[in-house]
């Protein structure tokens, strides 16, 4: 199996999961597909690559780094076929150099916002959320974290072992014992799968349910994305779509069988909006919500005309 088909199979089934980890994944995968096309027809190479970008594309809808990363690295203009594959291949490299960079800057930034003496409430497992906890644990703050299970894919038992093995106190809590325990906790740090241009966030779900108890006791809501996780296509006027997936992630088929006109509904992603939200810590700086249409026309300098190219 090419590197390209593994890795759409491996976003697909969740082994690659985590909305940075999946573009920078999708980003080596366009690379791997550059070095390993054979042909001397600019037009077959284009084709070629434009038929990758669909294939990974296609993977999973709501997180908008895959599309974001999608197309930063096929940003390119070429004579030859050589002169493309090394546009493509730098503009890879480039990418996730930038991303890991981003990441850890983005630890940096938040970490200013944990005091000593803290305890952080998560959910699901945000590398870019980890990395602030961790530099602000690095930099000898006493701090504990509350980490969420999140089902159905357990994504908080990762959350967990990061903790653990960096020797950070931490409690697993039940999804539902979100608001009993928000009295504990001083802020809430989560990641992002997309922000919109309105400012709102889309992250996995039950994040939107910390957003509420943590305004209600008046805990800071701090979320922490690079800038590639904001959406463009918002900007035209669209909605973030919100992947559903399988049934069988929520009760097992076996249990499936027993009630067959049961109605199983599994959203991956919830919405929580701007004025939950006090803060977004992302590489180029700590920002109000507010800002995003900033980043999306500025930072990421996107034409509204490129934004609604249908994706593809
Ligand atoms: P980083 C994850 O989605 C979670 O929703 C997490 O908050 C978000 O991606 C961002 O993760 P999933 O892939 O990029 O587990 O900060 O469905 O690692």
């Amino acid at each position: 199996m090419t590197i390209l088909l593994e890795t759409a199979e491996k976003i697909r089934n969740m082994e690659i999961r985590g909305a940075g980890r999946i573009a920078r994944a999708a980003a080596l995968a366009l690379k791997d597909e550059a070095k390993s096309i054979e042909t001397d027809s600019l037009d077959d190479f284009n084709g070629k690559m434009k038929a990758a970008y669909k294939m990974l594309y296609l993977t999973r809808p709501t997180a908008v780094s895959l599309p974001n990363a999608l197309r930063i690295v096929m940003r390119y203009k070429a004579a030859t076929v050589e002169e493309a594959r090394s546009q493509i291949i730098a503009n890879a490299d480039a990418f996730v150099t930038g991303s890991e960079n981003a990441v850890k800057r983005i630890g940096e930034i938040g970490a200013r916002r944990i005091k000593d003496g803290y305890t952080i409430m998560t959910h699901c497992n945000s590398s870019a959320a980890a990395q602030i906890i961790q530099t602000a644990f690095k930099t000898k703050k006493d701090i504990s974290v509350i980490a969420t299970e999140t089902r159905p894919r357990m994504q908080g038992y990762v959350t967990v072992d990061i903790m653990q093995k960096a020797g950070i106190p931490t409690t697993l809590i039940l999804d539902s014992a979100v608001r009993y325990n928000m009295k504990k906790a001083d802020a809430v740090v989560v990641g992002a799968d997309a922000i919109t241009v309105n400012g709102n966030l889309i992250n996995k779900v039950g994040t939107s349910q910390l957003a509420l108890a943590a305004h209600e006791a008046r805990v800071p809501f701090i979320v922490a994305a690079e800038t590639y996780k904001f959406s463009p296509r918002t900007l035209l006027g669209e909605l973030v779509e919100i992947e559903e997936r399988d049934p069988s992630e929520v009760l097992s088929p076996e249990m499936q069988k027993k009630w067959p006109n049961l109605k199983i509904a599994n959203p991956a992603f919830d919405i929580t909006p701007h004025s939950y939200i006090d803060l977004i810590c992302t590489e180029i700086g700590a920002i109000p919500p507010e800002m995003a249409y900033w980043v999306i026309t500025e930072k990421l300098g996107w034409e509204i005309e490129e934004a609604g190219e249908n994706g593809i």
